[in-house]
């Protein structure tokens, strides 16, 4: 099947497109490089260093088994979105390209405008070109769990049956997201859910969970396929984070007390649930949702779990929470979809974080402890990005 993955310069995106590729699938990457942008903006970079896109390109037509092509530009033109689909007519569209960290949405209300109109108007962007050109391409766009927050019952897959007043319905689930960002990944849905509706397309919403690890088959081919790895308080996501400090001999920064809960997956089996996705289509005019995370740890479980993991002694520190959230509270999702579709997951307790320990071995000399500690504060509406 033919593939179109946009944001596929991405942490997530590229492996995902190698995978793709590796399975058989004609692949096509899109990306306006505005991630390689952020990084220049805060003064951080990858952990691991990576390569142009048109080198990753070039290196995987000598090893890879399916050459992959690319688009470049932004999704929030809708004319370049529009030529794109027409000319390459995927069968599934995977969507990455979005502003997708948390604390850049919070650092004052440019980065909130920004993120939210990004990821907003060049999702619309997508689905209408997908309505103009072919209502079959199914699309498979990247949500989070994070838009569902942490309610105080099971979070279900997407939709939920709801019996108010003697009546029933079945109703998108209701959302308590926890950021800007988090929130520009709810518009999606809505707008999603929406175009199924009116105009028959087919889609899977994807609600993530946390993604830990670097490493894939693919991307293991050749350190020129690696694909970044972020650390700083910004983009660095909690696992990787604790993982990098542990290595660096830096307090593992647990925000508050650490009760927070969140869903985790693996890289390794994002990429594979996207091929699951795309490979088995929703009906047309179906918004399907499946919640893509396989287990779920506390931030505190997690610290303990990396401190336990390495081979010298780790500090765990407790800091002042920078973030409004709730760090004591109920956390049960319904994850079957994926699993259903074939998914074996890759559980943390297997191998990872020893592996994992070794690529921040080989990288910690290009690390800014600078960029460690949080800055972004979710109650000011203007943040410094630094410390220093
Ligand atoms: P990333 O920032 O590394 O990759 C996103 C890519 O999209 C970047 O290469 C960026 O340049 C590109 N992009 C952004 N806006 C664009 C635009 N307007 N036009 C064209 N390209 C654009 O992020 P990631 O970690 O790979 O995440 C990918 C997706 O998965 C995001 O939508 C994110 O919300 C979602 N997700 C990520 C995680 C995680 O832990 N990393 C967890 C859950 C969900
Ligand atoms: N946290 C710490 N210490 C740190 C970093 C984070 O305690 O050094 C805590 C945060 O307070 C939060 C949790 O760890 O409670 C997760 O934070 P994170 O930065 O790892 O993840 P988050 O901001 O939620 O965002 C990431 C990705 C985002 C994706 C989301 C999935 O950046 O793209 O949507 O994970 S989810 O969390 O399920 O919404």
């Amino acid at each position: 099947m033919r593939t179109l993955v946009l944001g596929g310069d991405g942490y997530l995106g590229w492996p995902t497109a190698l995978h793709l590729a590796a399975a058989g699938h004609d692949v096509a990457v899109a990306d306006n490089f505005v991630r390689r942008q952020y990084d220049h903006e805060l003064g951080v970079q990858s952990l691991v260093p990576i390569e142009p896109l048109q080198v990753r390109l070039d290196v995987w037509q000598e090893v890879g088994s399916n050459p992959v092509r690319a688009y470049i530009g932004d999704l929030t033109d809708p004319e370049y979105t529009y030529e794109m689909i027409r000319e390459f007519r995927p069968d599934a569209v995977v969507h990455f390209a979005e502003q997708r960290a948390a604390p850049y949405s919070m650092i004052d209300r440019k980065h909130a405008v920004y993120t939210q109109q990004n990821n907003v108007v060049g999702t619309l962007n997508v689905l209408y070109a997908i309505a103009e050109i072919d209502r079959d391409i199914h699309l498979v766009k990247l949500g989070t769990m994070g838009e569902y927050g942490t309610p105080n019952i099971d979070i279900e897959e997407g939709w939920i049956e709801i019996t108010h007043k003697g009546r029933t319905d079945r109703m998108l689930y209701p959302k308590k997201p926890g950021s800007f960002y988090h929130l520009s990944k709810v518009h999606d849905s809505h707008n999603i859910e929406f175009a199924c509706r009116i105009w028959g397309i087919r889609s899977t919403d994807l609600n993530q969970g946390v993604v830990y690890g670097q490493q894939t088959p693919q991307t293991a081919l050749d350190d020129r396929l690696l694909t970044r790895l972020d650390y700083d308080h910004v983009f660095g996501t909690v696992l990787n984070r604790f993982v990098i400090q542990a290595v660096l001999g830096h307090p593992l920064t647990v925000y508050g007390s650490g009760g927070q809960t969140r869903g985790f997956i693996d890289i390794r089996d994002t990429a594979e649930c996207i091929r699951l996705a795309a490979e088995n289509p929703p009906e047309p005019g179906e918004f399907r949702v499946f919640n893509q995370m396989t287990e779920s740890f506390s931030v505190a479980e997690l610290a303990k779990t990396v401190a336990d993991a390495y081979s010298k002694p780790v500090e765990i520190e407790y800091l002042e929470n920078p973030r409004v959230e709730a760090d004591s509270h109920y956390y049960n999702v319904v994850h079957t979809g994926l699993p259903e579709l074939g998914l074996e997951p890759h559980l943390l307790s297997d191998t990872l974080i020893e592996s994992m320990f070794e690529i921040v071995e080989r990288h910690k000399d290009r690390v800014d402890l600078a960029s460690m500690r949080p800055t972004v504060q979710w109650r000011s509406t203007s943040s410094p990005i630094r410390n220093d």
